[in-house]
């Protein structure tokens, strides 16, 4: 890690400043060259950028910061000059001439986890910060990159070890084995670390889904009125809507937010047997689109007393009671996954979107981390671990409890980054943007 890297880390493109990043130990060194002279440490310091030669190849703020108070925990200097790319480039490419090579996506960020300046998890929540589609989102960010996500994973990691420790403890000196693992405090210290895994899975789910939103199929019958719903969800007229059954035929796209929930909506062509050529094309794409949908929502007239999807789905199905106008009832919920609107006038859509917020684990008083796939996957292992340690401890079966208790300590571990695999940070960090 001894390699001195740098990289623009403001985006492509002109801008009011463009900043140029250096990290290691020929920052001195490039300043020297670079400024002709070491900025103070953390002192903003006016400088011209310019070659021995003389050549100013821009201006602006130049900030030293030494090692280790510094985002890598290495020197760093940092150069805040004006937002031009050709400028940009210039001042970088006198850089590289210096004992320094160009930074690796995520590299500054992975330097920062590899000196302590952050765990995995926090390292994660800067790129997921970055990426935040929605407010929410990166609310979760926040939270996760404050460090809050994982001081709660290795609080659990800590009670973990110590029960493990404990049990071991037991199997080695206990005279009498039984007695030790029959406590109840046992049984309630695992109960309350399930408890605890729990709580992190769902908040972390709520995370993501935040992060990566919804895909809802809207399916029906032909003319129930799905390209309505779209249209209403909306908010624009983005569907041919007719009398005629049979209208759409393509699927159509359109993109909404829930309180921040991306959601993406696809109206579908109605399902019915059909001779027509491209009807049965547009059939085929429906199903398609139902097949990769998180939720469907499938839609009925609520004058149709029997109406239901004509299969169990594999995925969640929501159903829509429509056109409750004309049957005279109270639109809203029908229960917790079935509602009665009316598509010409949007009444019982807010039922509909609270429903939808719902399916994706949206959770209210906005407590979510940005959980990503490979968190929620070591917490529903290690959650797995404690459920079997409890039943093996119900067995008094001491050795299994501290083995499976060895599980969930690894896969608490791999979380915040102790017990991770080179590979597996090699492929987290080359997903962050080149300067961060
Ligand atoms: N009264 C009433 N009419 C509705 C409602 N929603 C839709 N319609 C009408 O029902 C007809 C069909 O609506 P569409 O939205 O095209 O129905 P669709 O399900 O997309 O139909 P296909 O694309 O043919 O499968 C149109 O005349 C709409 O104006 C509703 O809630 N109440
Ligand atoms: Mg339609």
């Amino acid at each position: 890690m001894s390699e001195t890297i740098c990289a623009v880390a403001t985006p492509p493109g002109r801008g009011g400043i463009g900043i140029v990043r250096v990290s290691g130990p020929a920052c001195r060194d490039v300043a020297q060259a670079l400024l002709g002279f070491v900025p103070s440490p953390r002192i903003a310091t006016l400088a011209d950028f310019r070659v021995i030669d003389g050549e100013v190849l821009d201006s602006g703020i130049a900030l030293y910061f030494p090692a280790p108070a510094s985002y890598t925990g290495e020197d760093v200097l940092e150069l805040q000059g004006h937002g031009s790319p050709i400028a940009l480039d210039r001042v970088v490419s006198y850089i590289l001439e210096q004992d320094v090579r160009l930074a690796n996506p995520g590299e500054f960020t992975e330097r920062a986890f590899r000196n302590d300046k952050l765990d995995l998890a926090q390292a994660e929540a800067v790129a997921d910060l970055i990426a935040s589609a929605s407010a929410e989102a990166a609310r979760a960010a926040t939270r996760s990159l404050s460090g809050e996500f994982s001081r709660r994973v290795r609080e659990l990691d800590q009670s973990v070890l110590t029960l493990r420790i404990y049990i071991e403890s037991a199997i080695d000196f206990a005279e009498e084995e039984i007695d030790f693992l029959g406590d109840r405090e046992q049984h309630d210290q695992l109960a309350a670390m399930e408890g605890l895994v729990k709580e992190l899975i769902e908040r972390s789910t709520a995370g993501l889904t935040m992060q990566i939103g919804l895909d809802v199929a809207i399916a029906g019958d032909p003319n129930v009125g799905k390209s309505s719903l779209l249209n209403q969800l909306l908010g624009e007229d983005r569907a041919i809507v007719t009398s005629t059954a049979g209208t759409t035929r393509d699927t159509l796209h359109g993109e909404l937010s829930i309180d921040g929930l991306p959601v993406r909506l696809t109206d579908t062509a109605g399902l019915r047997l059909s001779e027509d050529p491209i009807e049965v094309l547009g059939m085929k794409r429906a199903e398609a689109a139902l097949e990769k949908a998180d939720c469907v929502l499938w839609v009925v007239e609520d004058a149709d007393e029997n109406a239901a999807p004509p299969e169990e789905y594999r995925v969640k199905t929501l159903i829509v009671r429509n056109k409750c106008d004309l049957t005279g009832s109270r639109p809203g919920f029908l229960g917790e996954e079935s509602f009665r609107t009316c598509a010409l006038t949007g009444a019982g859509l807010a039922e509909l979107r609270e429903g939808l917020k719902r399916v994706a684990g949206f959770r209210t008083g906005s407590d979510a981390f940005a959980g990503r796939p490979r968190h929620i996957t070591s917490l529903k292992r290690a959650h797995g671990a404690l459920l079997n340690a409890a039943r093996e401890l119900s067995a008094r079966q001491g050795e299994l409890v501290a083995e499976n208790l060895r599980v969930a300590h690894d896969c608490l571990g791999e979380i915040v980054g102790v017990t991770t695999s080179d590979d597996l940070l090699g492929e987290i960090f080359a997903t962050f943007c080149i300067g961060k």
